[in-house]
């Protein structure tokens, strides 16, 4: 009896030890990525901005807040299926092959999502897809098809399209917390993208948000009104708020006092999606501002003023939504005890203007669109209120999320770098990257944003634009942060722009960039773009 109780013992060590090995294995964390469509930095109140001052947004304020701020995050390419692409596979355009909108994604290419499935986890996407195709790696999907309009969108749930009756916003938040609540594989970590349509042109707010700005003057940026001295790119584009919005589309004038009737309105889907009452309601929102408008008989600068006030009271009145909806989720997460183990990622496509230089849209390698928000939270590891003034990409969320997932032993041929290191503040801001490398495809098409592609450092730029045009610009950010002067002529800086080409060519070379991505379009399709979009 000595031996079998001295065995007894033995066994129980030997499963102590077992579970003390379980509990050493760390819990791998559960990611939620929600990013929206053409969410401006400048939008969002904890990056400071005196518009978002205006329009706070307290919700996504909470993750700054819970963990860190990145204020040099910047995209590969400004628009959005590439971006997409690039954060699936960890690649850049030319090497995913996805280089502007209406390309079709491979989805038989290796991915993030398909990554963290071999790791373990449970995957999901809603919302925003954009890539035509549909989703693979994920457990669940349900898209919103195409675009997506923001009233009774149609979704792409696992193949079958159906419309949905509601607001975008609201629609894919309930998904999410759907999905987290009652249909999620609880016995795995899960990954869930969530992507919302907001707050993507046409700027269509929630109907319990339409009024939610109107008795708030914006500031319009110093450069709402500029001449493009030293950007041919910039004078021949067509994102010019007071000269390219559509009025009744964009802008929901209406065509004339006491008439309910949109003014020009060449994309009549968005308003036809409405329900009979939805639009009444709408209506009765809009109809008085639009009626004082008439009356105030606007021209000139004071009309094109009235047009940056619309559009910003539209737009951040579309972000409220997408606002209570992070609260939400991050409400669920707290509530549940799932907020300490969760990486939470708040982000967007793109930057996008907010009337800087007189534009809306993005596409250009000029900050406002370039660069773009990213919050991240998750208690275990970052720091509550850090930031970062580190130079990071889109390109390098998958390498970080797989790096968390413990997938570090897994080979990943991807062309970024993961984060954790400068989430979790072991390297200076100054010792992760040093330069970045940009290449916008999209032309001709919408806004007529030219080819360009180039490099910035810390304090400098250096951009090639080309296709119908060959020119080159060169901004230092520091004495000129509005890039309003370019100085790619000036000798002061010559030594400077050598340098910068000398990383150009050697960062294309290690991200295997070859002559054949600098295509031009046939002059004759270029001009027949102008006479359409004009
Ligand atoms: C739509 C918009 C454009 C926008 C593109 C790309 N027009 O075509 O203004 O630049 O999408 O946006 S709209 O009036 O039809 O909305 S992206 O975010 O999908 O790249
Ligand atoms: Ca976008």
């Amino acid at each position: 009896p000595i031996l079998l109780l001295l065995l007894a013992f033995l066994s129980c060590k030997e499963e102590n030890k077992k579970t003390e090995v379980a509990e050493a294995q760390p819990k791998k964390p559960n990611i939620i990525f929600i990013m929206s469509d053409d969410h401006a930095f400048q939008a969002i109140s904890a990056y400071g901005h005196p518009v978002s001052e205006l329009a706070p947004t307290p919700n996504i304020d909470r993750i700054a807040t819970n963990g860190m701020r990145m204020d040099r995050a910047y995209v590969t390419n400004s628009i959005c299926g590439p971006s997409r692409a690039v954060i699936l596979t960890g690649k850049h355009s030319h090497i995913n092959g996805f280089r502007q909108n209406g390309d079709r994604f491979d989805g038989d290419q290796p991915t993030l999502p398909k990554k963290l499935q071999e790791l373990g986890y449970t995957t999901a996407i809603l919302g925003k897809w954009h890539l035509h195709g549909y989703p693979q790696g994920f457990d669940y999907w349900n898209i919103i098809k195409d675009q997506g309009n923001y009233y009774n969108p149609d979704f792409i749930k696992e193949g079958d399209t159906s419309r949905v009756m509601g607001y975008a916003t609201d629609l894919i938040t309930q998904d999410a917390l759907n999905w987290l609540d009652t249909q999620r594989d609880t016995t795995k970590p899960f990954f869930m993208m969530v992507h919302h349509k907001a707050p993507h042109r046409n700027w269509m707010p929630a109907l319990r948000h339409t009024t939610k700005y109107d008795s708030v003057t914006f500031p319009l940026p110093d450069t709402y009104f500029t001449d493009h001295a030293g950007s041919q790119a910039s004078q021949e584009q067509l994102q010019t708020v007071y000269k390219d919005m559509y009025e009744g589309h964009d802008l929901k004038m209406t065509k004339e006092l006491g008439s309910p009737e949109l003014a020009h309105n060449p994309w009549t889907t968005d308003f036809e999606r409405m329900t009979p009452q939805q639009r009444e309601a709408w209506d009765t929102a809009y109809q008085p501002k639009n009626d004082a408008f008439h009356k105030a008989d606007l021209h000139g600068k004071a009309l094109d003023e009235w047009k940056g006030q619309r559009y910003l009271r539209d737009y951040m009145a579309t972000i409220a939504a997408v606002d209570e909806g992070v609260g939400q989720i991050l409400d669920y997460l707290e509530a549940h005890n799932l907020d300490e183990n969760t990486i939470m990622v708040y982000t967007s496509d793109q930057g996008f203007y907010l009337g800087e230089k007189g534009f809306f849209d993005k596409r250009f390698m000029y900050e406002e669109s370039y660069r773009t928000p990213l919050l991240v939270q998750y208690p275990k590891a970052i720091k509550a209120g850090s930031h970062s003034e580190a130079l990071v990409q889109n390109l390098d969320f998958a390498q970080t999320f797989l790096d968390y997932a413990q997938g570090d032993s897994l080979a990943v041929d991807m062309q970024g770098q993961s984060l954790r290191p400068v989430l979790e503040q072991q390297l200076a801001d100054t010792d992760f990257k040093e330069v970045l490398y940009y290449h916008y495809y999209d032309f001709p098409a919408f806004h007529m944003v030219k080819k360009h592609y180039g490099v910035s450092t810390r304090r400098y730029k250096l951009m090639h634009i080309y296709d119908d045009i060959d020119t080159w610009e060169f901004y230092d950010l520091e004495s000129d942060p509005q890039e309003i002067q370019n100085k790619i002529d000036d000798p002061a800086y010559s030594e400077i722009i050598a340098g910068l080409h000398k990383k150009l060519d050697s960062i294309q070379e290690a991200y295997g960039v070859t002559s054949k991505e600098f295509e031009q379009a046939p002059q004759k399709q270029v001009e027949q773009a102008y006479k359409n979009f004009e």
